[in-house]
């Protein structure tokens, strides 16, 4: 018999056969997927055609992080929320544009399983010159009993308690990758058929790479080991393969999508301004901690892993250098 054609496979059939691998999997978790896929290939749409519409430029408002809200923002977020309130998964959701969580307050939510937090638009600043935007998740179990709304501890849990995380980058294709403990991977969104196809199976963040990545013009406000380090991936090094390449789009989500596709480390550190970082730690770099580490990499805050952090404050921040294994060592024997 001939062999078959290579068949796409869809995010909805991929989820269906990863949940055949666990035994008392129920669907519920690739059902919330799929809510998270519908609502960014809504965020998809109006992210391409924003130029078109009047959707850029500043919303004339600013979020919790004292940040202009892009009118794009205020668009994702809300249609994030309108999904995930009609989800038969989802319990509620904390956001950056928002203050606080949002407990869906319907009987149905009540017997949700899972709390989902969200960055709706990562990278928003980059709307209005058309670089690379994202959207990025966490997916929690809640804590909190089923048959009642959900509450703040469901959304201060540590990295390591993540069901899944991902993120959607709207670049020159819309990409959704995510990780389970299974691994991770990426599907491409297909819009003539308005599915995400598997195109990434079980990606990889190779242990080595050529590219570090971070916005070299707060130099003056790093650390010594910090400076030493810069200086480092800058010295001509034939054999060890140096001078390293730079690259920053300041848009996280691009940034760590190449990361991951060709190696290399992102770094956000503290510094003088900054004191803690800039990322947020719940939905920026927890979710890419997740999807680093299950590809091989390794993400940490300085001394210790970024999944260990146990979180305080629903938008606390977080030093984080994240990437290939052996870069983030090299890093941190520099920073520590
Ligand atoms: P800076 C975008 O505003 C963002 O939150 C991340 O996506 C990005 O990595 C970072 O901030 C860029 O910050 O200070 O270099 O402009």
């Amino acid at each position: 018999m001939e062999n078959k054609k290579r068949k796409l496979i869809t995010l909805d059939e991929f989820t269906i056969q990863q949940t055949r691998k666990f035994q008392n999997a129920t669907g519920e978790l690739s059902a919330l997927l799929r809510d998270i896929a519908l609502a960014c290939k809504i965020i998809n749409k109006q992210v391409n055609i924003a130029g078109l519409v009047d959707i850029l430029g500043k919303h004339g408002a600013t979020n919790v992080q004292g940040e202009e809200q892009m009118k794009l923002d205020i668009f994702a977020d809300e249609t994030l929320i309108n999904v995930l309130q009609n989800s038969a998964e989802c319990a509620g959701i904390a956001s950056e544009e928002n203050d606080e969580f949002i407990a869906f307050q319907d009987e149905f939510s009540w017997n949700s399983k899972y709390v989902v937090l969200f960055d709706p638009l990562d990278g928003s600043s980059n709307i209005d010159v058309n670089a690379s935007i994202g959207t990025i998740f966490s997916i929690y179990k809640r804590v909190s009993p089923l048959g009642s709304p959900c509450n703040e501890a469901d959304f201060l849990q540590a990295g390591n308690k993540l069901m899944a995380a991902g993120y959607v980058i709207y670049g020159s294709s819309t990409m959704l990758v995510y990780a389970t403990k299974l691994g991770v991977n990426g599907f491409t969104l297909e819009s003539s058929i308005g599915e995400y196809c598997l195109s990434h199976p079980d990606m990889k963040c190779s242990e080595q790479g050529k590219i570090y990545s971070l916005n070299q013009g707060n130099t003056n406000k790093y650390t010594q080991g910090l400076k030493d380090y810069l200086n480092y991936c800058m010295e001509e090094n034939k054999e060890e393969g140096r001078p390293l390449t730079h690259r920053y789009i300041g848009s996280m989500v691009a940034d760590l999508h190449r990361t991951l596709i060709k190696g290399g480390i992102f770094i956000y550190p503290a510094d003088k301004k900054n004191v803690n970082g800039k990322l947020r730690l719940q939905y920026e770099c927890n979710p890419m901690a997740l999807i680093i580490e299950a590809a091989g990499g390794k993400a940490e805050h300085g001394s210790g892993r970024i999944l260990d952090i146990e979180p305080t404050e629903l938008h606390q921040r977080t030093p984080i250098f994240i990437g290939s294994k052996n870069m983030v060592e090299k890093a941190l024997s520099f920073t520590k």
